[in-house]
This record gives structure tokens, sequence and C-alpha cells, in this order.
């Protein structure tokens, strides 16, 4: 398959480089500093349409697709990782809706999504399901024309900042967990809802990461994404679907890491020379260039696959699987590398806070680990064998 950039492709990803180096990349230290959702790059994002690249233009989207969605958020990754966060939670929680919901639920919640008027949240994960999903314990009961929830979700992306958020449950303790999960829609502001504990990270920390509280949460039937019971393989093929978008941002961090230890060891000068010309050093930059070039190359011909295949229910290809696994799980690696080797070659600036790279080596490690650590990217690609 091809996945040459069209024109369009070309200079939409140079308009995003112009917008991220303009508007984002100044106020990176600051929000990694003071660790705050960051509400003005949001409406950077909405300002440019950003929140809709990949939503369907019925619902008001612009209908780019995949590899699009994953330039616009390598661009913004390579300036500000933390701002490039708030796009992917959006595919992360709106990809259960593009694939199972109703008619009705996409006409109600997309057109907002779209616009980014409203934001989203994906809350999966609690403290004994996190690589193992079929461990929840957030219960669904049915109440006449309602859904009762009752739990508790962990390390929740912008889950206090999310008007709409999806929620996984069990609807049927007495199945194994993959059986009887089901999904469903809660509206910021449903009593019962309530945020907890907001973690303070190592890295991205101009997005927040939060605890929900679900405490006898109603939620209308028609409220439900899918069938009852029918929610573990949407959320296994909403992370296929999503892990790309992970990938494009581990690129987009490397890149950044790389683009800057570059321009340093031309200016640094020890032992009379810019220690760019040293050939150690040089090694280093060409092994940190290729590894980020391979790691773009295959997330860009995962995003080319993926953006062919229909969002619906039917199981996945298990190439698919198997590249959207690899690309997560290369491109992780690779960025923690890169921004390693990155701050290693900065020596004593690139421990400290006035250089950029050891905020991107921060930024890379959760790459390795959110939407699936790198091990169970293993787990995934070796089942495909
Ligand atoms: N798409 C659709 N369905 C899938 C699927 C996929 N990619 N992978 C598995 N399934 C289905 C299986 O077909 C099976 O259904 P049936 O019993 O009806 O056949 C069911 O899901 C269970 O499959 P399996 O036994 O392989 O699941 P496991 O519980 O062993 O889990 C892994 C498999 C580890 C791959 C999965 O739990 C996983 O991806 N974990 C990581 C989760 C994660 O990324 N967490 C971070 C969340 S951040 S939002």
């Amino acid at each position: 398959m091809a996945y040459d950039l069209t024109e369009e492709q070309i200079m939409l990803k140079d308009t995003i480089a112009r917008i991220a180096k303009e508007q984002i990349a100044p106020g990176a230290e600051k929000r990694d500093e003071e660790a705050k959702f960051p509400w003005d790059m949001v409406d950077i994002l909405r300002e440019n349409a950003l929140f809709g690249a990949d939503f369907p233009e019925e619902y008001g989207g612009s209908a780019m697709g995949m590899l699009s969605l994953c330039l616009i958020v390598e661009e913004v990754a390579k300036a500000c990782a933390a701002t490039s966060v708030i796009l992917m939670v959006h595919e992360l929680g709106t990809m259960p809706l593009f694939l199972a919901s109703s008619p009705e639920q996409k006409q109600k919640y997309l057109p907002k999504l779209a616009s980014g008027e409203h934001l989203v949240a994906f809350a999966l994960t609690e403290p004994n399901a996190g690589s193992d999903v079929s461990g929840l314990r957030t219960k669904a009961v049915r109440d006449g024309a309602d859904w009762v929830l009752n739990g508790a979700k962990i390390f929740i992306s912008h889950g206090d900042a999310a008007d709409v958020i999806v929620i996984a449950a069990r609807t049927d303790t007495s199945l194994p967990g993959h059986k009887g999960t089901s999904l469903f829609i809660a509206e910021k502001g449903t009593p019962g809802l309530s945020i907890g504990k907001h973690e303070n990270k190592l890295g991205i920390r101009g997005s927040s990461t939060v605890e929900i509280i679900i405490e006898d949460v109603k939620v209308p039937a028609e409220n439900i994404i899918g069938q009852e019971g029918g929610g573990f393989p949407i959320i296994m093929k909403t992370l296929d679907f999503t892990r790309i978008p992970v990938a494009a941002q581990a690129v987009g961090i490397g890149q950044g890491a790389l683009d800057y230890a570059v321009q340093y060891t031309k200016e640094r000068t020890q032992f009379g020379k810019p220690i760019f010309s040293f050939q150690g050093l040089q090694w280093m930059m060409a092994d940190m260039d290729t590894q980020v070039e391979a790691a773009r190359q295959l997330t860009y011909k995962t995003a080319a696959v993926f953006e062919q295949l229909p969002k619906n229910l039917d199981r996945l290809p298990k190439e698919a699987i198997r590249f959207s696994a690899m690309a997560k799980l290369f491109a992780a690696e690779t960025a923690m590398k890169v921004t390693t080797d990155a701050v290693q070659l900065l020596g004593g600036y690139g421990y400290v806070k006035e250089y950029p790279v050891e905020r991107m080596m921060r930024d890379a490690k959760i790459t390795q680990i959110y939407e699936g650590t790198s091990q169970i990217q293993k787990m995934v690609i070796a089942s495909t064998l």
C-alpha cells in the first residue's frame, strides 16, 4: 500500500508546524511547570478546526482521515506533547461512538465534539484493571428506563475537562469480564459523577489526569453504546485505532528532541570546535535520525492502512492489529531512546529545565505506557504471528 503524503497533507503538515512553532511552543515550558489543563491551547485547536480532523463531514468534521490526524499530532507534539494529548484523547473518547453508537447518539454528540465545543474523555482504567481490561469492577445495573453506575476510574486523561465521558462498566458480573462489559455515555454534571485525585505526573504535565468517582450515576438506557455486554470488542478496537496517534505523538517528541540536539551541537564549542564535528556525536545523531524516520514510516503506513478500514463493529484484519501495535511499540521505544540521547548530547544543559530536552524525555516516557504498555503491544503482535 502506498502512503506517500499528498500535496494537501504536505501543506497541512507545514501549516501545523508553523502554528505549533508560533503559538504552541512558546508556552510549553510554562505549561509543564504549572501543570494545569491548557484551555488556551484548546482555543487554538478549535480556531484551526483541528478537533474534527478525523470526523465525518456529515457531523461537522473535515474527514481528513487518520494519516492527516497523525501529521497534526506529530507536529503539535514536536512543540508540546501535552497539547497533542488534547487531540489524542479526543480521538480516543470519540472512537467508541464512531465504531458502535446509534445514529441518534452520533447526531446528538458528534457535531459539538467535531467543533471542539465539547471535550470527551474515555473512562476505562481502574485500580484493578490496567493492562488487564477484563478486571473492571465498575458496575452498571438496569433500573427501569436507566442504568445506574457505581465504581471508580483512575488515570483518566482530561476527565475533569470533558463534557462527555465514555464509561466502561460490567453489566453482567456472572460472566468473565470481557463478556459482561458495556460502554455508556455520561454527561458532565450528572449527579453522582465527581472528580477525585489529580495526578502529579512525571511528564505531559500540561494535560490533566484524574480519578473519576461514580456514585449511583443514572444514565438513560439509550446511552449504552452498542449492545449490552458488547463493550470489550469496542474497547479493543478503539485501542487498535488510537494507538496510531500515540505513535505519531512519539515520533513528534523524538523529532523535536533531535532537532534541538542538532542545532545545539552545531552551536556549542568545546576543544575549539562545534561539538557536532566529533564523529562520536555524529554517529549518535545519525542513529537517532534513522530511528525517528523508521518510526515515522511505520506510523504513516499504519495510519494509511487504517484509513481504508470502515469504522464499525467488524473485527479488524489481523494485519491491521499487528501494524497498530508495532507502530506504537516502535515509536514509543524510539522516542524514549532519542530523547535520552538528546539529553546526553546537551550534557549538563540537557539536565536542566532551561533547555527543553529534559521535558521531552519526561514526556516520551508515557508513550511506552498509555493505551497499552510496550509489553502489551508485544503480546498483541505475538498473538498475530
Ligand atoms: N478487537 C476486537 N476484539 C478483540 C480484540 C481486538 N483487537 N482483541 C481481543 N478481542 C476479543 C477476543 O476476540 C475475545 O472475544 P471472544 O471471547 O468473544 O472471542 C475477547 O476480546 C478477549 O480476548 P483475549 O482473551 O485475547 O483478551 P485478554 O483479556 O487476554 O486481553 C490484551 C488481551 C492484553 C491484548 C488486552 O487486554 C489489552 O489490549 N490490554 C491493554 C489495555 C490497555 O491498552 N490499557 C490502557 C488503557 S489506556 S485508555
